[in-house]
């Protein structure tokens, strides 16, 4: 298929790079991270959508790899920004199943210098589907190297409540389409995202809303008590280069 050969082509040539996307505290509306989100040009320069190039990296065996360098990628680049400033990084079910995962993190934090209070990691629901137990072990020692936790998409997957007494994520990261009901349905919307704000605290998780686009959004997310909220309101993905210029640092 052709995007696996840009998967590879992609891999020997340097043509995957990390984006990052700011990550607000509700409060004040300040900066207190990022997070590195992959992405993938073609021969040609065209971007390849991460919808589609992750799941093919993940079903030719590539994710382990670009896991470990993206992993890499990102502490290095977190360890130049101003503390405490923290770097978020995606992981793939599929680096769940080797068990070089935890290696592979330390190895990151070792090469970087990255406080690892510092980065944080965020995994799906679908992570939690099959092999609890195994999987659970390897948060237990992510959790042990100092590293935060949290879980994304909340919302979307099989699993939502039934998998988040198992473990203790530091973060939940509710799905987009919560902050998309507010437009539909307020009410309705308001409600349950208030419910979930509630079960987060009650779990001493902090609830981070993502895709937050409009203003009345990000206003309506703050008053139900959203610790962090992360959208094109705030900011777009962007490359390194530019979150220099756009945080005014000195290179
Ligand atoms: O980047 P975008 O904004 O289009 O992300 C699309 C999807 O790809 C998201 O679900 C995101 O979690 C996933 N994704 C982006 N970067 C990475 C990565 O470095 N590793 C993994 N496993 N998934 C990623
Ligand atoms: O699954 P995950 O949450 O890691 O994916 C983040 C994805 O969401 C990225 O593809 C990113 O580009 C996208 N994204 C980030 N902010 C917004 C937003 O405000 N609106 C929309 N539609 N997508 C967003
Ligand atoms: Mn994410
Ligand atoms: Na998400």
């Amino acid at each position: 298929r052709q995007v696996e050969r840009s998967i590879r082509d992609g891999i020997l040539r340097n043509r995957f790079s990390l984006h990052y996307q700011p990550l607000v505290r509700a409060e004040d509306g300040r900066t207190r991270g990022f997070e590195a989100l992959m992405r993938l040009t073609d021969a040609s320069g065209k971007p390849i959508s991460p919808g589609e190039f992750i799941p093919a990296a993940e079903d030719i065996g590539a994710i382990d790899q670009l896991g470990a360098w993206a992993l890499h990628e990102a502490t290095a680049a977190a360890a130049q920004w101003p503390e405490p400033l923290t770097v978020a990084v995606n992981l793939s079910v599929e680096q769940f199943r080797d068990g070089g995962l935890i290696a592979s993190v330390r190895s990151a934090l070792d090469a970087s210098g990255l406080a690892p209070e510092r980065l944080e990691l965020e995994v799906t629901e679908s992570l939690l589907i099959s092999n609890v137990e195994e999987v659970e072990a390897q948060l237990e020692d992510l959790k042990a190297l100092g590293v935060s936790l949290a879980m994304d998409d909340f919302g979307t997957g099989y699993s939502s409540l039934s998998y988040l007494w198992r473990f203790r994520f530091d973060r939940l990261k509710l799905d987009r389409s919560f902050v998309l009901a507010f437009d539909q349905k307020p009410d309705r919307a308001r409600t349950t995202i208030s419910a979930i704000i509630a079960l987060g605290r009650r779990l001493d998780m902090k609830v981070t809303a993502e895709g937050v686009e409009t203003r009345s959004q990000a206003e309506a997310l703050v008053d139900l008590g959203c610790d962090n909220l992360q959208g094109f309101y705030f900011g777009a993905p962007m490359p390194e280069a530019q979150l220099r210029e756009v945080m005014r640092w000195e290179a």
